[in-house]
């Protein structure tokens, strides 16, 4: 039986906005708690699923297994800056470029300030009390979703992480994530054998791919939004295919603007037999809802029939398969489009 690994602790991170550019205001952050709300209401009518809910765990090691230790380093020290009263939510008002090396051999600053401008790749991740606490809780849900695959407790297991994680990389962060919860969950799995992840979040998956990039044991496929016009802009082409022990392990597959289920389905097959062809022993699914028809800052025009069928060819791989929530905004459908992608992995 699927199951389904949700706390609570979500909701303490609560980014009240973001700055919209070109309408040149401060709009909603498109993040917020009641997207998890939505997901939840909607997949509680799968009589399949146990929703499992948890406790606080210690992670220190799973951390370490994908990111930097001067990445925890910094958020720890963020926390204990919040928690003493120094800080209000903030964003990086600068981020590391590389003209930034270019008076001194500079590196990292000491500042929790300078250190934000240094590990997150934009303006659009922020920090606030609640934050941390909640990314754990993310990183731990998604750890725990991969070990009870790992030991047979499920087949399948689906982990409601908020806030997401593909654009957190080994030392970096951004795109409304901190830690990577999916590698979180990768790093547990390939422990007992080669495991594949794919990313079907509308935008590329920049941070899974670099904690991978040189990795043969973890095989990385992402379908995306042309990095041309979308986000994250600097990757996320087809010629990024791996480096070193890693070359030939990662796929990517740009997508045209508003393109047809039929298309998006053509793609997902490239995608689905480079995986058959690397053998997994696992598979981590990075899903974002963001691929649906309405989505704020997505333009694929994915309906929720589609949806079904992406999750039903990927679900047909027959992999013991751990799924992860990243994006998806549109708060009407959201809920509908996650349980139509979940509905395709009832297959025991
Ligand atoms: N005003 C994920 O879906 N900027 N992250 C978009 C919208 C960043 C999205 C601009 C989008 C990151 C996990
Ligand atoms: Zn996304």
């Amino acid at each position: 039986m699927p199951g389904i690994i949700y706390t609570p602790a979500h909701a303490d991170h609560k980014p009240e906005s973001e700055l919209h550019g070109s309408r040149r205001e401060l709009g909603p952050h498109p993040d917020n708690p009641e997207r998890v709300k939505r997901i939840l209401d909607a997949v509680k009518e799968l009589s399949w699923a146990e929703i499992r809910e948890f406790g606080e765990r210690d992670l220190s090691r799973n951390f370490f297994q994908v990111h930097a230790s001067g990445l925890i380093d910094y958020f720890r020290d963020l926390q204990n800056s919040f928690d003493r009263g120094e800080l209000d939510p903030f964003v990086a008002d600068l981020v590391a470029h590389r003209a930034a090396g270019s008076f001194s051999n500079r590196t990292a600053p000491r500042t929790v300030r300078g250190l934000t401008g240094w590990y997150c790749t934009d303006a659009q991740t922020p920090l606030t009390a609640g934050t941390w606490g909640a990314v754990c809780a993310a990183f731990a849900s998604a750890v725990q979703a991969a070990e009870l695959v790992r030991d047979g407790t499920h087949s399948v297991t689906y982990a409601l992480c908020r806030p997401p994680g593909h654009h957190a990389g080994r030392d970096f962060f951004g795109g409304y994530c901190y830690l990577n919860n999916a590698a979180g969950a990768a790093s547990v799995l390939a422990r007992s054998g080669p495991v594949a992840i794919l990313d079907i979040d509308y935008h590329h998956g920049n941070g899974t791919q670099q904690i991978f990039y040189g990795s043969k044991r973890v095989f990385t496929a992402s379908l995306h939004a042309d990095p041309e016009h979308a986000y994250p802009f600097y990757s996320g082409y087809t010629d990024e295919r791996g480096t070193g022990a890693g070359r030939r392990k990662n796929l990517n597959l740009p997508l045209p603007s508003r393109v047809t289920g039929e298309e998006y389905l053509k793609s997902l097959d490239k995608a689905l037999g480079a995986i058959k062809r690397f053998r997994p022993k696992a598979l981590v699914l990075s899903f974002g809802a963001d691929i649906a028809e309405g989505d704020p800052i997505g333009d694929l025009g994915l309906t929720a029939e589609d949806v079904y069928s992406v999750g039903q060819a990927i679900s047909k791989l027959n992999l013991p398969t751990v799924i992860c929530q990243e994006g998806g905004y549109n708060l009407e459908t959201i809920g509908e489009i996650a349980l139509s992608f979940l509905r395709a992995f009832d297959r025991e």
